[in-house]
């Protein structure tokens, strides 16, 4: 098939809601374009219902009481995606070398449709060329033998199911090692680590049922309309009860300004829109500490004037005396903070925050919602402490319709790490899975994200299986990433679509194609269901029945079964074959290693709305060593990390409504009024026209880590934008090259992909 050239580029202002009749257009144009079968109409309707499939884009919950058509506009692209009914098959790879798709767009090699039959690479003639499954799980196993394991790394991508992460976490640790990064340690590690000190718990406490409690919602760094648009409809039912929401974002984001219900026909008729913000301040990149900040002082300095005039406390004092530790050491911070700092690092007024203080004040059930713009920066773990904190000080955390709600990306991204795929230690039952296989578990601390990049270029790395994703492309450091990777002895994808990091082969490689979740899985014992863990903690089963793209798919749980028998001595208490002929059985042992979480797992496994695993912190009970919930006191205003300096921008790297993740559906940023191109530059105009550029040029961008490496992206457009002067803001994965693998959140490791050093050059 040609590949497709991307229209001329038009870039204007949008004027519409998000939703409402641009969303029933924007899909009109991608059905066609996957030469979609009417098989996929049936599947959609199947989406996200009890019995049916559960969305295989994010990770947003599944209620119980459904609507008619319980999916959204990028849940519906990413079912089309799936079952296109376009191939990549070995024949294509005759015709292509990989040296000549290396110059193709992500979007380009995606296009290409499912992939169809496991490929080796044929160095001689740089193409993937067809093999046998056994070929394959032979010559990966001897390689595998022969390596150290601790050089060996295992990633995923947060699509995986509960039953085959488990097992392939089951397989690193029984091999030798935990290098089990994933991409949660690109996204929300910083929650995990910031809300467990914090609270005890590495996920939010909230359920859907606390949208019908809340009388508040402050949200921060997420954009829903793109990123979580089922949610829009949550939000949606809290306006209309006069639900207050305060925004924060550098960005006005379409989806949190307004939106039309796209499966309500008289609101689609009407043009009616429902105003989704009440409040919207646009803070600078890197600026929420301080924002929260400026909240808290108002909060404290409302509070000592109460309590001097004898009248009810602002703050919950009852609960910070029963509940918090740490809360005199924070006021001291508070006090201690400058009106002028926190004015200057959140870029916003102190009337402005006195407002929001106001309505935070007031209520009564607070829920703080947050995404990538408070993980993603170099005191991202920090950003989410302060939210933390913000919620402690009026108990709005472990009460109906309060507390933080953390909103994830792939639909089991927050599973995996439930049933054991992480690099701690302390994250696993270790002592029960000795006893339950018969093995001794590692302790060493595997690699994460980061560390794997770094062990991937100074080569310590010399084999990478991935389970899913698009580890090159979605991690920093790309060119020398793409530079060292060919260094590796082995690498092995395990993926539905053809992607760039399938065009940089190891010594030995092999790309296997798995069946996605929409498809039936046929195993020995007949069809299998899997299950996934939802952003609330709620545990789905999901069954697929669409035919399968090819014949020769196997499963996720099949080949990790056939990879764990090549590296793994027997052992009579692990039998991977009769775990692949009846996924219950995995269930079972899942069960077996994690009781309280999941008790009677296959009986519960389809409960409507999923069955929750249940929160201590929501339950005010605090596993934190000191048995309370902590106050954190943040080093400083500032969540990037850097300086500023004259000349130096804040890059903000962001995703429009026509991409998932690294996959690219198309070039319209509908919201964003881009058409065509994502090749843009956003810019706030007085900075514009001081760095004397004009609308329309073009320009580079340069790193300005200031370690001496230099790391270009070329050919972007400046585009005026309503963004906070001294922030840009650019498509990833595209400007991936531009990021540091050193510029990271301390503690969580997650790349500070919100605010990128750098500057333009012409
Ligand atoms: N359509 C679509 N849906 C997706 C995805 C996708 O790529 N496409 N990806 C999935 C995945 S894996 C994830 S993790 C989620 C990601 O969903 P989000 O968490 O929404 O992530 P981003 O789109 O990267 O953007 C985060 C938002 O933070 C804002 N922001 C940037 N810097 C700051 C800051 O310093 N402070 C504040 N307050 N805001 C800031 C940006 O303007 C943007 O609106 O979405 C999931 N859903
Ligand atoms: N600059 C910058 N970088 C970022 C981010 C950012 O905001 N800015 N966001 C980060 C975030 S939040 C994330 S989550 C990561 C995403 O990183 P990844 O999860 O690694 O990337 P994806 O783009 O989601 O992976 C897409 C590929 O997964 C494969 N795939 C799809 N479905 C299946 C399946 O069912 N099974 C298997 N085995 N494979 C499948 C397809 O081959 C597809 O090409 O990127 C991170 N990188
Ligand atoms: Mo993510």
């Amino acid at each position: 098939m040609a590949r497709q050239k991307s229209d001329d580029p038009q870039i204007k202002p949008f004027k519409g809601p998000a939703g409402g009749w641009g969303s029933v257009r924007s899909l009109a144009e991608i059905l066609p374009r996957e030469r979609i079968h009417p098989e996929v109409l049936r599947e959609l309707s199947r989406q996200n219902k009890p019995d049916g499939f559960a969305c295989v884009s994010r990770a947003w919950a599944k209620p119980a009481d459904h609507h008619p058509a319980e999916f959204c506009e990028e849940g519906a692209k990413a079912t089309a995606w799936e079952l296109t009914s376009l191939r990549t098959t070995p024949a294509f790879f005759a015709e292509h070398t990989l040296g000549e798709l290396r110059s193709w767009r992500d979007y380009d090699l995606e296009q290409q449709g499912r992939l169809t039959h496991p490929l080796r690479y044929d160095p001689d003639t740089d193409r993937y060329v067809g093999c046998s499954w056994t070929e394959a799980f032979d010559e990966i196993g001897s390689v595998l033998a022969a390596l150290p394991p601790k050089s060996v790394v295992f990633y995923s991508s947060g699509r995986t199911s509960l039953e085959a992460s488990y097992m392939y976490g089951l397989m690193a640790r029984m091999y030798g090692n935990q290098n089990l990064p994933d991409s949660s340690n690109m996204c929300h590690e910083s929650t995990s680590v910031g809300l467990k000190a914090a609270i005890g718990v590495p996920v939010g406490t909230t359920q859907l049922s606390d949208f019908d409690a809340c009388d508040t919602i402050f949200f921060f760094g997420q954009n829903v309309g793109s990123n979580a648009p089922r949610m829009l409809h949550d939000l949606r039912r809290c306006r209309k009860r006069g639900v207050e929401i305060v925004t924060f974002n550098p960005l006005k984001e379409r989806g949190l300004e307004r939106f039309t219900d796209p499966q309500n026909p008289i609101e689609m008729a009407t043009l009616k829109e429902t105003a989704i913000s009440t409040q919207y301040h646009q803070v600078k990149a890197g600026g929420d500490i301080a924002a929260m900040m400026g909240i808290a002082k108002f909060l404290v300095e409302w509070n000592d004037q109460a309590v001097a005039n004898a009248q009810p406390p602002v703050l919950d004092l009852d609960f910070i005396k029963a509940h918090t530790n740490g809360f005199g050491a924070f006021v001291s911070a508070v006090r201690a903070a400058s009106w002028d700092d926190i004015e200057r690092e959140s870029g916003l007024p102190r009337a402005e925050l006195e407002v929001s203080a106001r309505i935070y004040a007031k209520g009564e059930a607070v829920m703080a919602m947050y995404g990538m713009g408070l993980t993603q920066h170099v005191k991202g773990v920090e950003n989410v402490r302060m939210l933390v904190n913000l919620l402690l000080l009026r108990g709005n955390i472990g009460k109906p319709g309060a507390g933080p709600t953390p909103v994830r990306g792939h639909s089991n991204v927050q599973g995996q790490r439930t049933v054991g795929i992480t690099e701690k230690t302390e994250l696993v039952p270790v002592a029960r899975l000795e006893e339950q296989y018969g093995f001794t578990a590692p302790r060493e601390k595997g690699l994460d994200t980061v560390e794997s990049c770094r062990g991937v270029i100074d080569g310590s790395v010399k084999a990478f299986v991935a389970l899913g994703g698009n580890f090159l492309r979605a991690v920093p450091e790309t060119t020398a990433m793409e530079e060292a990777w060919p260094r590796l002895d082995l690498s092995v994808q395990i993926a539905t679509k053809l992607n760039r990091n399938h065009l940089f082969p190891g010594k030995v490689t092999y790309l296997l194609p798995c069946l996605g979740r929409i498809e039936e899985d046929v195993q020995a014992s007949g069809p299998q269901a899997v299950s996934v863990e939802d952003s609330t903690s709620c545990i789905h089963g999901s069954r697929g029945k669409a035919t399968p793209a090819s014949q020769h798919l196997l499963s996720e749980p099949a080949i990790v079964a056939e990879l764990a028998k090549r590296i793994l001595p027997d052992n009579p208490k692990v039998n991977w074959d009769a775990w692949v002929a009846d996924y219950g059985t995995i269930r079972d042992a899942i069960e077996q290693t994690y009781p309280a979480i999941f008790p009677a797992f296959n009986k519960r496994l389809f409960t409507p709305g999923g069955f929750w695993k249940g929160n201590k912190a929501a339950e005010r009970i605090w596993l934190t060593p000191s048995k309370k919930a902590e106050f954190l006191v943040p080093e400083g205003l500032s969540a990037t990390g850097f300086a500023d300096a004259a000349g130096r921008f804040r890059l903000i790297t962001l995703r429009s409504n026509d991409q998932f993740n690294t996959t690219i559906y198309g070039y319209h940023d509908r919201f964003r009024g881009v058409k065509g191109t994502r090749d843009v530059l956003f810019m706030n105009v007085a900075d514009i026209a001081l760095a004397g550029l004009s609308e329309g040029q073009i320009v580079a961008l340069e790193s300005d880590a200031g370690d001496g490496k230099t790391r270009r992206r070329e050919g972007l457009i400046v585009t005026p934008y309503d963004i906070p002067r001294g922030c840009l803001g650019a498509y990833y994965p595209e400007c991936n090259v531009l990021m540091p693998v050193e510029h990271h959140a301390e503690e969580s490791h997650v790349p500070a992909a919100k605010s990128v050093p750098v500057r333009i050059a012409v």
